[in-house]
């Protein structure tokens, strides 16, 4: 498979309450304005990477991009599970995403159970994934340095 490289980040925004928690999954949710910065013929569908909240800890993720052209309506246009328990939130703060690799599209799922059995798939996949040498060096893209300095530096 093609080896991706996207870059993102944003601040994080309150979800629209479909209570990812309650899935024991919590997902982080982007505005809708950041898939902007995506290459505009990206395929809707999951992926996995890296990210890092503010300049903490660069982690595994798994991100659900929603957006599609012809459903401008999307309300979740972009969407991260960080693989790492947090011990707190970080609603407003600065998530730091880059995006290596494809998964699959997105279903519709008639069961909450069975969206979160395929969100805990995709987990398993990304974590085996991301530990594969071409994927762990980009842990080290300049990236995440130039967001660690723009962030110490206030801008
Ligand atoms: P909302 O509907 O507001 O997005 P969720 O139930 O989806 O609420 O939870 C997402 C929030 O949980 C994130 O915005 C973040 O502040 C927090 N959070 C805690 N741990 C994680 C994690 N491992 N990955 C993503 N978000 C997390
Ligand atoms: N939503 C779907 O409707 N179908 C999916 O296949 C699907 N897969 C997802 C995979 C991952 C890794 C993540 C983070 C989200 C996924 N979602 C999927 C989005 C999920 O439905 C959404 O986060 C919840 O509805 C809460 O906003
Ligand atoms: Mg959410």
């Amino acid at each position: 498979m093609r080896n991706l490289r996207f870059f993102c980040c944003s601040q994080v925004v309150h979800g629209f309450g479909c209570g990812s928690k309650q899935l024991g999954i919590p997902i982080a949710n982007f505005p809708e304005q950041v898939v902007d910065s995506l290459p505009a013929d990206i395929s809707t569908g999951i992926y996995y990477g890296w990210a890092s909240v503010r300049s903490g800890a660069i982690r595994k993720m798994v991100v659900s991009i929603g957006w599609n052209p012809h459903y401008k309506d999307a309300k979740n246009p972009m969407e991260t599970h960080i693989i790492h328990t947090f011990k707190e939130d970080f609603y407003g703060e600065i998530l730091n995403v880059a995006i290596v690799g494809y998964l699959r599209p997105e279903k519709n799922f008639d069961f909450l159970e069975s969206l979160s059995s395929a969100i805990q798939g995709d987990i398993e996949e990304a974590k085996k994934q991301l530990d594969l040498p071409e994927h762990l060096k980009l842990k080290d893209d300049s990236f995440f340095q130039v967001s660690k300095s723009k962030i110490m530096n206030g801008h």
